[in-house]
């Protein structure tokens, strides 16, 4: 993995091996479930770093569409904002679940420029416990972020925070694809 950053328009992507519960950027992007109540995976880790006041704010948000996302505050979390995007479950990739990856990611960077955000951080939506696969995943998550970036002109850092060297590796792999390093 070559771990360089790449820029593309006015942002600089890149892909890191973290937890994104430590990353302290304007949002971190939860792969939430539709009842945006919590579970395990990332959401359990942004929820326990959060503290309860991040569920019971998301009680207030009557659950959300699989592919669409909602914005809370990130309470405990260095994060200022929490983006719960709510991915599809994988069941052999002809339901649907491409398009509903890529729209997580479309309205994560929506909400970014409805918030004036200047930096998000994605984990690899679907890859775990929804069982979208990887390498399918990575390049539909990255090519969808290069896509939408121009729509929201504020937004200047992307991080793909991947949760092991293999998915960095994925990643890295579609990013290199994309404008230039830096
Ligand atoms: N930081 C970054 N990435 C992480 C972390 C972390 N702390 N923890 C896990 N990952 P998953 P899904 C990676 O299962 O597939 C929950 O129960 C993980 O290795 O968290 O979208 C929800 O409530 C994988 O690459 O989310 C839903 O019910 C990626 O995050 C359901 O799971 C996503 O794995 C959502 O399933």
């Amino acid at each position: 993995m070559s771990g360089l950053a790449r820029q593309v328009g006015q942002a600089r992507l890149e892909v890191i091996v973290a937890d994104i519960t430590s990353l302290r950027v304007d949002a971190i992007v939860n792969a939430a479930n539709s009842s945006l109540l919590g579970g395990g995976g990332v959401d359990g880790a942004i929820h326990d770093a959060a503290g309860p006041e991040l569920l019971a704010e998301c009680r207030t948000l009557n659950g959300c569409e699989t592919g669409d996302a909602k914005i809370t505050k990130g309470y405990r979390l260095p994060a200022r904002h929490v983006i719960h995007a709510v991915g599809p479950v994988w069941y052999g990739g002809n339901r649907g679940e491409d398009a509903q990856l890529a729209s997580c990611y479309r309205r994560s960077i929506e909400l970014c420029r409805a918030h004036n955000l200047a930096s998000i951080a994605f984990p690899a939506i679907s890859t775990g416990v929804f069982r979208f696969p990887a390498d399918r995943a990575a390049k539909i998550a990255v090519k969808t972020v290069v896509d939408a970036l121009p729509s929201a002109p504020d937004l200047t850092h992307a991080i793909f925070c991947c949760f092991s060297a293999q998915s960095g590796k994925l990643h890295q792999d579609v990013l290199d694809a994309f404008g230039s390093p830096c």
